[in-house]
């Protein structure tokens, strides 16, 4: 599937961002700021992993080549952060070839100026060109997004380790401090953030999007850190307490969930992207406290079969972008807006870690299920591709192979099918866009 989404991205839109697979041809869209090559760098640790070696080649001479960071264009902070530079830091530690640090620390350097802001929170939206940086016009009163200022501290940690110039972390650590001055409503961190004044901006609160990553930042900060960053694990652990007070819930038919919270109202409702936290809470659950270990376990298998059930229930059997639990049916999308799938990791992330930490066969079964629907639904002739609705078996396509395709839903099939010494989750800790870190080399830092 891998070499089949590569050759396919490869032969009609190489050096774009996406491949268009119905029309054969690239995608460059303005998520990225001028940057090319989405795919390539995203791809390129999956590629070496699955020691597809002429192709790995591949896109290394591309790196070297083509790959110009002298952009003029409106990017996103964090998609630039996770996908590129995640990437190509991912690249460097499994390879160890200079290009892929250097050009790593050229893009950070970049980035640095969206964080000239009052409190230092930076703002969504850089020119890589001009370094003016914005908020996104969609987010209320100009604010800053959680899932976004908050998942840049790992990528940004081995930013200073690797050039021996702190001020990448010392902007994270900056962020941090913010968060932990700033009042939190029953202990749970809303979405929208004053970078001006520091203040939420409004009380929306989601383990799915616009909040999701963050949590994942912090429990594997202190991971990344050989444990040594306990105000990160004591921010998670808080932060989970408030999430399972508030937001945790079972429905009627007995499938567990986490609802999104809108000043103190539950909206039933969980997102695909907030399929990821069966995974992240079994990573937590390896480091709790005895006592607490088996809850979490618990917790965290129950929200994954939960995310299962989104997909078994459906005729294709892969997942809505989100599904409620406040009509009767559950676990099922009731807009025809949430119906669609577009190729997203999150579920097939949690089965890989529940399988590494529980060795329960059905993780992988439920694997094997998906890669058939992929198989049946999304290949096209040229490469993978989205569909709009998981409730007919003769889908449309959206027409589009998104690099975390590439990046993190092949990439974490195949780790759920191979020994668990393949990036074994002792050494590396995966950035939210599934490019491995190695842990624990942190030593500028801490
Ligand atoms: C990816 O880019 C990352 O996993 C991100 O954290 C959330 N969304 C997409 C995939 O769904």
């Amino acid at each position: 599937m891998m070499k089949f989404a590569w050759d396919s991205y490869k032969q009609y839109a190489f050096g774009k961002n996406e491949l268009r697979p119905l029309t054969k041809n690239g995608h460059i869209g303005n998520m990225f700021g001028g940057l090319r090559g989405a795919t390539v760098v995203d791809a390129l640790d999956t590629l070496y992993i699955m020691e597809l070696e002429e192709e790995f080649q591949e896109a290394k001479k591309w790196v070297e080549k083509s790959f110009d960071l002298n952009v003029n264009g409106e990017a996103s902070l964090f998609e630039v952060n996770i996908r590129y530079i995640g990437g190509l830091l991912a690249a460097y530690y499994l390879t160890g070839e200079e290009v892929f640090k250097s050009k790593a620390l050229e893009l950070g350097e970049k980035l640095l100026p969206a964080f000239n802001t009052p409190t230092g929170i930076p703002r969504g939206v850089i020119n890589l060109g001009s370094g003016m940086s914005w908020s996104w016009g969609w987010a209320s009163a100009g604010s800053s997004i959680l899932a976004e200022f908050g998942t840049l501290h790992l990528e940004f940690l081995h930013l200073t380790e690797l050039s021996g110039n702190p001020v990448f972390a010392e902007k994270v650590m900056n962020i941090r401090k913010v968060l932990n001055r700033v009042e939190k409503p029953q202990g749970l961190y809303p979405n929208f953030l004053s970078p001006v004044t520091g203040n939420w901006v409004q009380h929306h609160v989601s383990i799915g999007g616009l909040g999701d990553s963050f949590y994942e930042y912090l429990i594997k900060s202190w991971l990344m850190s050989d444990k040594k960053d306990s105000e990160a694990k004591k921010m998670y652990d808080d932060a989970l307490e408030a999430i399972e007070k508030h937001l945790v819930r079972r429905s009627a038919g007995g499938l567990t969930y986490i609802a999104e919270w809108r000043g103190g109202i539950l909206d039933h409702k969980m997102g695909h992207l907030a399929c990821f936290s069966g995974g992240m809470i079994a990573l937590g659950a390896e480091h709790a406290s005895e006592e607490r270990k088996q809850h979490y376990m618990d917790l965290a298998a129950e929200i994954t079969n939960t995310c299962h059930e989104s997909y078994a229930r459906s005729d294709t059997k892969l997942g809505p972008e989100a599904f409620r639990f406040d009509t009767g049916t559950e676990a099922m999308a009731t807009r025809l807006s949430e119906r669609y799938y577009i190729l997203r990791p999150e579920v097939v992330e949690s089965y890989m870690y529940m399988w590494r930490l529980t060795h329960d066969l059905k993780y992988r079964q439920w694997g094997w299920e998906v890669v058939k629907a992929l198989e049946k639904h999304c290949r096209v002739e040229a490469g993978f591709s989205g569909i709009r609705d998981v409730y007919t078996t003769v889908p449309t396509h959206d027409n589009m192979q998104q690099s975390f395709f590439l990046a993190e839903t092949l990439k974490y099939l195949y780790l759920l099918f191979c020994e668990d010494d393949v990036l074994s989750l002792d050494d590396w800790v995966f950035n939210t866009e599934a490019h491995p870190l190695l842990a624990g080399v942190l030593l500028n830092v801490f």
